[in-house]
């Protein structure tokens, strides 16, 4: 199920933190962690789908959007903050756009890097996950 999470941050005289762990506020283990930063002016990244594992997505400085389509329905989401999640579980077509120019994207992951995972074209994707007539 795609799902934004709401982190709680400690926030002292010091400032703030906020601590992301495997099957406890993160609901998979953790087996990859890796950022996004310094996307150029309108350039969109993601356009594909995996077909297994689930990834969590936070913006930790700056904004972004990210749209998800499930095969049948699309949803548009800001992102904007470190205590925001997004849960985007495998068969989900993503795109993260519209990044501000010191946005930092941070991606959980629930298994490694495979390329073979990825779903990168549209038509296959919506062939595999779309509505059966
Ligand atoms: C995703 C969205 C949110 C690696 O070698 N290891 C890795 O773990 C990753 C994630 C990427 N790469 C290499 C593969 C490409 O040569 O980094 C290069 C850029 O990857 P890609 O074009 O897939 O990047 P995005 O921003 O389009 O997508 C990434 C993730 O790949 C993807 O899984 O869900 O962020």
């Amino acid at each position: 199920m795609i799902e934004m999470y709401d982190f709680a941050a400690f926030n002292d005289d010091r400032g703030s933190l906020i601590a992301w762990e495997s099957n406890k506020n993160i609901p998979f283990e953790i087996k990859r962690v890796y950022c996004i930063y310094g996307v150029k002016d309108h350039k969109r990244r993601g356009l594909h789908a995996h077909k297994e594992g689930d990834i969590i997505l936070i913006c930790i400085k700056g904004t972004c959007k990210i749209l998800i389509n499930d095969g049948v329905y699309s949803t548009e989401t800001l992102l904007d903050g470190a205590n925001k999640g997004l849960h985007i579980p495998s068969g989900r077509w993503h795109e993260m756009y519209d990044f501000s120019q010191d946005a930092i994207l941070l991606v959980l992951a629930s298994n490694q890097y495979d390329e073979d995972d990825y779903i990168r074209d549209i038509n296959t994707f919506l062939t595999d996950f779309g509505h059966k007539e």
